[in-house]
Formats: structure tokens, C-alpha cells, sequence
């Protein structure tokens, strides 16, 4: 499935605006072919959450009434059209004129519907019906339930299995757009470097929905818009002395596809690539050849106002703010993030990790490693929940997404799973099996270890190419106690290097949660002092390790979760303010990575 985008023979309509929005009260008097009357006026795209003042309605899980109207021009009546949303979370019917059009589950990747035969000339409606609702079939995991209130009316409640609040809506554009009836469904490069990098191969599949006669040309530009290679499918396009995608130091070429008819072209689609390679080797994370060091972040899609809803203002600064302070990379925890934020990590070289939907797969909680070191510990993670068909949908939607971003250098099949439980062997093999098949580059798969996956518990590690670790020696564990925290620290790593000593290890995530503004002489949890402090200990470990092969820490900046006794209005492990202020130690972070090359 293509990003929607403007060519000379398509043409894209953005339905994002104000929409009508009502919770369903599921009493079925409403049906799709009504206007949604005593509605709410709500902006698409965005969480409905942070917009509305009404308590009940910003914590109500259920169902949702979504509806817009848009005008077709008669101009382009003979086109196919198509609507795409980018994402709506969580589960979406759609709609249009009153009839069922399509129905998704998954509320971070996209979907389109062919609307060719329902969307009119003139008026046409559009309607959403959306649910939240999460429950142990998906994908996150959330512990559903049902009770009633005092007049007897049914309360859904979702206790989220994962630490981020579950936000909802239509959470990125959705786009109509046209092409002619024989068009470019798909196209997967895979640029190939030779050994010295003087040439680079550019593999390019294109899927079409086209007649046997038609021709497919590939045009190959560089950032001056010059033409750098073409041929047809059956050609070898190659690139001589390309210019490689760095981290940081972006290079993307632009593969145009046109469907031809003799002379006639009937669909032309734009595609920037970047040419770079990725290998694991000798426990080192190898781009382009080169040992890279990761430096950065796990992030939330999270801003005031729009809740989890594309910002493309914030998701700017924020790589403004990373570049500032040197670091090169993100992890997308713990959800696909928008298109529009993989295109600009690939226009700005940022490096990325880019996760699936697979949190909250943990039937158990603590971080108490102790209880599974006696041997009888069983967790029935794998055996009460259901989410390998989700876990399945999610990889291969993701995969088929962003196959083609340079900017991706791994997949992460999962967050903080149950590794150490029976059956997370079985659950995990063909799961990473099918990623691998998938993605024509064939990057490398990891999956982010919780604390109580360790050198000792874990099974699954087998299966990554990098072990990746979620750690808090000093934060959940040793809480406060910095010293006996860097023993762990230390300890730890060592084990996991003599264990796979060809595998490299990097950290995900590690963090304090830090109120900004609160201080102390000395240096007690919850104050800048102490968030600095933490950081200066593991960065002193870290250095000890020759594998270590990057630092991603907890979390870019504070972001809102479901209340608890462990949050103070959310998470407070941001080395930012939630409105993007720097805590204390960002000045000792930024003075250490702007030290540490981006390569070794
Ligand atoms: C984790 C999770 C992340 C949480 C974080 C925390 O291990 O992966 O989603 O937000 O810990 O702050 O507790």
C-alpha cells in the first residue's frame, strides 16, 4: 500500500478538519445513513480525549460516532478513488453514504477502502463507527471488563497492560485519493551494495493492477532531480558511485514508476529510497560498513492537546531537539508511528527502530527477578492470551508499510513480552520466521527484554540479532541505591555477554521518573540531581562494554499514562517536559553524546 501523495496522474483530497463526534450509547437508534445530530465539533486528526471537557467522555470506552462531509467534483468521476486512513485507533467500521465500506482492527497502521462505486459526484458522507476497547485478543494487550452501573446499565472498562494512556481516534489524515483504473498498487526497493560501495544495485518490485500490454518504466533520480539509472522491471538499474543514506547524513534518491500504455502513461507514483546497508557482525551493528553507536530515545506519540494524533510541528521539533543534543535514533515504542514521522526520520537521518503493536503480552507483573529463580515459576502468559493472529497482522502491516524507509535499520517484534514463561519459545519463532520473510532488506529482528528476562530466565534470545534490554537498576530495583545498582548493572551485561558473545547488546530503555523543578542536596529520586546522577551511573557501565552498541534511554520526554500510585500526571521519565522544556540533565547528556561519534 503507497503513501497518498500528489503525481501527475493522482490527486489526493485531505479530509482532516472539524468532524461531528458522539459516543454510541448503543441503543441503535442511530444508523450510518443519518447525519449525526446533537454531536460534538472534534478535529481530525487527533485523540478525541484531550479535546473535550466532559469527563465521561473523555474516560468512556466503547464505541464512537465519527462523520464528515465532502464534496466530489464531477472532473474526476471516471478515476478510481480510495479513502486511506492512516491510522484510527482502535477498531474502525467505515461508511460512506450510508454503506458499509470497510472495517479494520489495529489502531496504528493503515488502511483503504475503493470507494470508485459508492463516492458520488456532489455530497458525500462519511461515517466511522470507532471502538476503543482492547482487550487479550489484541494487540496492545488490555484486561477488559464489564460491570453495571447503579440503573443498570452496561460499563466497559480496559485496564491498559502497558504503561501509556490508551488514547483513541482518528489519530492520523485521512486522505481520499484518485488513480486511473490500471494502477500502482505497490513497490519494495532494495538497493544492494557491492564491497567497496562503488555500486549499488537497485532492486525494484512494483505490484500493479494493470492488462498484460502495459509497461512499467523505473526512472531512478538523485537530490538534484537528475536521472541516475532506468530501465524496465527486467533491467538491472544500477547506481554507480552512489551517495549513501548516513545517519544523519541523509541521502535519498527518488524511484519514479510509471504504468504506460504506448506513450500514455495511465499512473506515475514518486518513491524516495536511500542506499545504505545494515548488518550485525562480531557483535557489532554495522551501517554501511561502519560500527554505529546508537544514541536516543524511546518516544510516545504524545502532545497536549492532540493526545496520540499526528503533530507534525512536534514530531519536528523533536528531531530538532535530538539533533541538538546528538543523538541519532528513536525506537518507535510501542506502536508503528505515523508515515509522516518515517518520512522525516528518513529526510533527516534519523536511525530507527522501528516496533510493532506487541506490549502488554505479559500475563504477570513484578519486577522481582527472585520469584522465577527457584524454577517452579509459571506464568500463563501463552496460554491465556490470544494474540498471535493480531501479532501476525501487525508485522506484516508494518513490514509491508515501511519496507522501503532507509531509515529503518531494525524491527522490534516486541515490548517487554514474557519471555522467561513457557511457551514464549513457540509463541515467538514463527512470528520472527514470518518478519523475516517479509521484509525484502532483510534488516535485522530483535524483541526489548523486561527485567525479569535475563541471562538466566530468558528463551527466547536465540531469535535476535541484538539483545535489547528495558533496564532500572536503580529506579524498580535498588530504588535509589546507585551503588548497588551499578553492581547489577555491570553484572548483568556481563552475563549477557558470556552468553552470546557474538550478539550485540544495546539498552532501550533505562530511566527516572523526574519532576522538573524538584531538587535536593541529596540528590533523593524524583529530583533533577538524582535523574542525573542515575544517567552518569550507567553511562560509566556502559563504556566498560565492547558489544554495548547503544544507549536509547526512558523516555524523550514525560507523557501521559492511566493514573497509579507509581505516576505523578503521567510519566515522568522525560529528559523533557511534555511541552518539550529540558530537565537538568539534558546538558550532561548533550555533552556527553555530542563526545561519542555516531560511529565507532
Ligand atoms: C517499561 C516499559 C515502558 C514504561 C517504562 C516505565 O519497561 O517498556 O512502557 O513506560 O517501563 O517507565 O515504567
Amino acid at each position: 500500500m503507497l503513501y497518498p501523495i500528489d503525481t501527475p496522474t493522482r490527486t489526493t483530497k485531505d479530509l482532516s478538519g472539524i468532524w461531528r463526534f458522539k459516543v454510541d450509547d448503543e441503543k441503535g437508534d442511530f444508523t450510518p445513513d443519518q447525519v449525526l445530530t446533537d454531536s460534538l465539533s472534534l478535529a481530525v486528526p487527533a485523540s478525541f480525549n484531550d479535546q473535550v471537557s466532559i469527563d465521561a467522555i473523555r474516560n468512556h470506552v466503547g464505541y464512537f460516532w465519527y462523520q464528515t462531509d465532502f464534496q466530489l467534483p464531477h472532473l474526476i468521476a471516471a478515476e478510481r478513488k480510495v479513502l486511506r486512513f492512516g491510522s484510527a485507533t482502535h477498531e474502525a467500521w467505515v461508511y460512506l453514504n450510508g454503506q458499509e465500506i470497510g472495517h479494520h482492527k489495529g489502531g496504528f497502521t493503515p488502511f483503504e477502502m475503493d470507494i470508485t462505486d459508492i463516492a458520488v459526484a456532489g455530497n458525500n458522507r462519511l461515517t466511522v463507527r470507532l471502538s476503543n476497547m482492547l482487550d487479550h485478543t489484541t494487540l496492545p494487550v488490555g484486561n477488559y471488563s464489564e460491570t453495571t452501573d447503579a440503573h443498570g446499565r452496561l460499563v466497559r472498562q480496559v485496564d491498559e497492560n502497558f504503561d501509556f494512556y490508551n488514547y483513541a481516534g482518528i489519530h492520523r489524515p485521512v486522505i481520499l485519493y484518485t488513480t486511473h483504473k490500471h494502477y500502482i498498487d505497490d513497490i519494495a526497493i532494495n538497493p544492494q551494495l557491492n564491497e567497496d560501495f562503488s555500486k549499488a544495485q537497485i532492486n525494484i518490485a512494483v505490484k500493479t493492477h494493470q492488462l498484460d500490454q502495459h509497461q512499467v518504466l523505473i526512472e531512478l533520480f538523485d537530490e538534484e532531480d537528475q536521472l541516475v539509472a532506468s530501465g524496465d522491471l527486467n533491467e538491472a538499474l544500477v547506481i554507480e558511485n552512489p551517495q549513501l543514506w548516513q545517519p544523519m547524513k541523509a541521502y535519498l534518491y527518488t524511484a519514479k514508476v510509471s504504468l504506460k500504455d504506448g506513450s500514455d502513461i495511465l499512473d506515475s507514483y514518486s518513491e524516495p529510497f536511500g542506499i545504505r546497508s545494515v548488518e550485525v557482525k562480531e557483535g557489532k551493528f554495522l551501517i554501511n560498513g561502519k560500527p554505529f553507536y546508537f544514541k536516543g530515545f524511546g518516544k510516545h506519540e504524545d502532545t497536549h492537546i492532540h493526545g496520540r494524533g499526528l503533530d507534525n510541528a512536534a514530531n519536528v521539533l523533536d528531531i530538532q531537539l535530538m539533533k541538538r543534543i546528538g543523538a541519532n535514533s528513536i525506537r518507535t515504542s510501542h506502536y508503528p508511528y505515523s508515515e509522516e514521522m518515517m518520512r522525516l526520520c528518513d529526510r533527516e537521518g534519523i536511525v530507527v527502530i522501528d516496533e510493532t503493536t506487541g506490549v502488554g503480552i505479559m500475563e504477570s507483573f513484578n519486577f522481582d527477578v527472585s520469584i522465577l529463580e527457584d524454577g517452579n515459576f509459571n506464568d500463563a502468559t501463552f496460554t491465556s492470551l490470544d494474540t498471535t493472529a493480531a501479532h501476525e497482522q501487525v508485522i506484516r502491516e508494518l513490514i509491508t508499510r515501511d519496507k522501503n524507509h532507509a531509515c529503518v535499520v531494525m524491527w522490534s517484534i516486541a515490548n517487554e513480552a514474557a519471555t522467561y514463561s513457557p511457551g514464549a519459545l513457540e509463541y515467538f519463532t514463527p512470528l520472527f520466521e514470518l518478519a523475516r520473510e517479509l521484509d525484502p532488506q532483510k534488516r535485522p529482528l530483535t524483541l526489548i527484554h523486561i527485567m525479569m528476562s535475563n541471562p538466566q530466565t530468558d528463551l527466547v534470545s536465540s531469535l535476535v540479532d541484538v539483545i535489547c534490554l528495558n533496564r532500572y537498576y536503580g529506579w524498580y530495583v535498588s530504588h535509589g541505591d546507585l551503588d548497588t545498582a551499578e553492581a547489577q548493572t555491570r553484572g548483568e551485561l556481563l552475563a549477557w555477554q558470556e552468553k552470546y558473545p557474538e550478539k550485540p547488546i544495546m539498552y532501550t530503555e533505562y530511566g527516572a521518573d523526574t519532576v522538573a523543578g524538584l531538587h535536593s542536596m541529596e540528590a533523593a529520586p524524583f529530583t533533577e540531581e538524582f535523574q542525573e546522577d542515575y544517567y552518569a551511573m550507567n553511562h560509566r557501565v556502559f563504556d566498560e562494554f565492547d558489544n554495548f552498541v547503544g544507549e536509547q534511554l526512558w523516555n524523550f520526554a514525560d507523557f501521559a499514562t492511566k493514573i497509579g500510585i507509581n505516576r505523578v500526571q503521567g510519566n515522568k521519565k522525560g529528559i523533557f517536559t511534555r511541552d518539550r522544556q529540558p530537565k537538568m540533565t539534558v546538558r550532561s547528556i548533550s555533552e556527553r553524546w555530542n563526545h561519542i561519534p555516531n560511529f565507532d
